[in-house]
């Protein structure tokens, strides 16, 4: 039986396969034979999570029974979802809590069934004659790599340390809470990205509110376009002030936001990347598979800055 402990399950979610597939490359990329070499595989089957700002807040049985088939495909091959967005982050992790309650679990089973399938956790230990299960496991990218490789691994890999480069770190809503009940680290003062930067050789630098949503998530993009590309060319203006060559998030769904809003403005402005993406130019990756011509915001100044040293 394959060890739940360490192997994984990629789970790109809609924005990354759609619109950003230099990340899914990246992902891949650092997570494979030229990188950590994770026991990590496809699954064809995933839907969208369901995306937590729509679905969460709308119609929350349909939310829970998308998300509980998700878990059931991870469940089923004894693996851990690794994810690469917040929004996918905290609606599954969510949905493995509200599972926790045998009737909900109860009322999703009945549903699932009609597609013959049913989500139990997985079976981790029995005690006497009773199977002991434990919640599917929802991990993020970012927290993934701090905890289970950690940064001196990601020191090592560097080959090319990013040393002339400013980063502005966003984080994200449902980095910094993805649950009620679930933080990875202190959501008043995260580190593990700025933390990721700094062993990938960059600088990270402060700036103010630098814990606010990018403006899109909750569904407000959706709905109020004009007020998420508000709080979104406030918040660049604050890292412009920073002297930042770049946006760092591991949050795709911020970057398309931080991408678009500035797009909207203008054609120049700060390049926004994934975090993976970052890393991988730091091990040393050919910039020309990480699809920064598919991103809004040019990304050429920071790729020259980045030549220079
Ligand atoms: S899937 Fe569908 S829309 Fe999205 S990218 Fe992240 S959240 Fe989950
Ligand atoms: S999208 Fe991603 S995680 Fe969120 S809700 Fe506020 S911030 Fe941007
Ligand atoms: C943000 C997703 S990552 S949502 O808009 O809050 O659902």
């Amino acid at each position: 039986m394959i060890n739940p402990s360490n192997s994984y399950l990629y789970f790109f979610g809609c924005v990354i396969p759609n619109r950003y597939p230099g990340i899914e490359y990246a992902v891949r990329w650092v997570t494979g034979k030229d990188g950590f070499n994770l026991d990590v595989k496809d699954s064809q089957e995933f839907s969208c999570c369901p995306v937590p700002g729509i679905f969460y807040s709308t119609d929350k049985d349909t939310w829970l029974l998308l998300a509980s088939r998700n878990l059931v495909l991870a469940q089923d091959e004894r693996r851990q979802i690794l994810t690469v967005c917040n929004g996918c982050l905290a609606s599954l992790l969510k949905a493995t809590e509200y599972l926790q309650e045998p009737k909900s679990m109860g009322k999703v089973n009945r549903v699932l069934a009609q597609i013959g399938k049913k989500y139990t956790g997985v079976p981790v230990r029995t005690e006497g004659k009773r199977r002991v299960f434990e919640p599917v496991k929802v991990r993020h990218y970012v927290e993934l790599m701090v905890k289970d490789f950690g940064l001196d691994a990601i020191k090592e890999k560097t080959m090319h340390p990013l040393k002339n480069i400013r980063v502005a770190v966003h984080y994200g809503c449902h980095y910094l809470r993805p649950t009620e009940h679930a933080t990875f680290e202190d959501p008043n003062d995260p580190v593990m990205i700025d933390n990721i930067v700094k062993a990938c050789g960059a600088t990270s630098v402060d700036y103010e509110d630098r814990l606010d949503c990018c403006g899109a998530g909750g569904g407000v993009r959706s709905h109020v376009v004009d007020l998420a590309n508000a709080l979104t060319l406030d918040k660049c203006a604050k890292i412009s002030t920073a002297g930042a060559d770049c946006i760092v998030t591991g949050c795709p769904f911020c970057l398309l936001q931080f991408d678009n809003a500035q797009k909207s403005l203008s054609k120049d402005g700060i390049p926004v990347m994934h975090v993976a993406q970052l890393q991988a130019l730091a091990m040393g990756i050919d910039p020309i598979s990480l699809g920064f011509d598919t991103h809004h915001v040019s990304a050429h100044s920071f790729l020259r800055k980045l030549k220079g040293y």
